[in-house]
């Protein structure tokens, strides 16, 4: 029988109703350079914690589903070549062959749910690619968005996709988008798109009264919460957009695709950037752990309420 091995700290939280704080971890391996992806792991964690709550980073380590990791598996995921990108599609291969692998949004969000946890805190989410009538390319995330009751703190969708065709299949799919305190989604490294968000919440209660309203009335699903990057860290829209145009070509010319394309556009968009890219890139993530720890802490104090 395949278990989740949760940290010690994590159970005892989950135990005690406390607000836990679930983290992917293909951001890790597959999303940034080392040693950069590692104190960003590290950080992040300290984040959450500041804020209220107990980080549980979500891996694939040796085959074996791990809720909560310590600095050395931490490392690992940074450090070794040999990760593989696992998306609900990739899971039950890694656990049966002993790989190390880090989750993805989707992965995450299935383990982050049998774990009990109700709040995941990400970079920025995958969605429907550009040009997806031609490729199908449309990120696994949204379906488990669809299919799956954890709420996720990012930065909008990557901007390297379609942002407004994304926005167009979760709502076919029933998921809330919810800016807060933002009435435009946000396009990851920037702080606005064109593109109107229809709900907006302005404090970490409102979005756990929205939560526990969603899940007790049977609303099956998960819930984005669009959180902008701060604007002293962003990179204007205008200024991306050429970029992310000549990192997609560069995908094409390279014949790219399938589960390679995410990483390789967000190393391309950081070559292009000297670095500015993944700077930005931190500092949201960042900025995500800490909203995600205040909507667990309220979220866990309407749990505690209700018994
Ligand atoms: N956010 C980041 N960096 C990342 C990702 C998100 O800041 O690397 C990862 C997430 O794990 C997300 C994945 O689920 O990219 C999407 O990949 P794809 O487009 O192949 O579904
Ligand atoms: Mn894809």
């Amino acid at each position: 029988m395949t278990s989740i091995d949760i940290h010690e700290d994590v159970l005892q939280a989950l135990k005690e109703n406390k607000a836990v704080v679930a983290l992917e971890s293909t951001i890790i391996s597959h999303g940034m350079p080392y040693p950069d992806n590692v104190e960003m792991a590290k950080s992040v964690e300290a984040m959450v914690r500041k804020h209220g709550a107990v980080p549980a980073t979500i891996a694939v380590l040796d085959g074996k589903v791990k809720v909560g990791l310590t600095h050395d598996e931490i490392v690992t995921l940074g450090k070794s070549q040999n990760v593989l990108k696992a998306s609900k599609r990739d899971l039950a291969y890694a656990i049966s062959h002993n790989l190390h692998a880090g989750t993805t949004v989707s992965a995450t969000m299935l383990i982050a749910e049998r774990a009990g946890i109700k709040v995941f805190a990400t970079g920025g989410i995958g969605g429907v690619h550009r040009n997806a009538e031609k490729t199908f390319d449309i990120s696994r995330d949204l379906e488990e968005f669809a299919d799956t009751n954890v709420a996720v703190v990012c930065a909008g969708a990557k901007a390297i996709l379609d942002l407004s065709l994304t926005m167009e299949y979760l709502e076919t799919k029933g998921v809330e988008v919810v800016g807060y305190k933002t009435d435009k989604l946000p396009a990851f490294y920037s702080s606005e798109s064109e593109i109107d968000i229809p709900q907006r919440l302005d404090a970490p209660e409102e979005i756990a009264a929205l939560m526990k309203t969603k899940w007790s009335f049977g609303l099956h699903g998960g819930i984005v919460i669009a959180n902008p990057v701060p604007k002293d860290k962003e990179i204007a829209y205008d200024k991306m957009r050429e970029v992310i145009h000549e990192a997609l070509a560069d995908a094409e010319q390279e014949g790219v695709h399938g589960k390679e394309v995410t990483p390789y556009l967000l190393a391309k968009v950081s070559e292009k950037t000297q670095g500015a890219s993944l700077k930005a890139n931190i500092a949201l993530v960042l900025n995500n752990a800490a909203l995600a720890a205040r909507v667990a802490a309220a979220y866990a104090k309407l749990e505690r309420e209700a018994k």
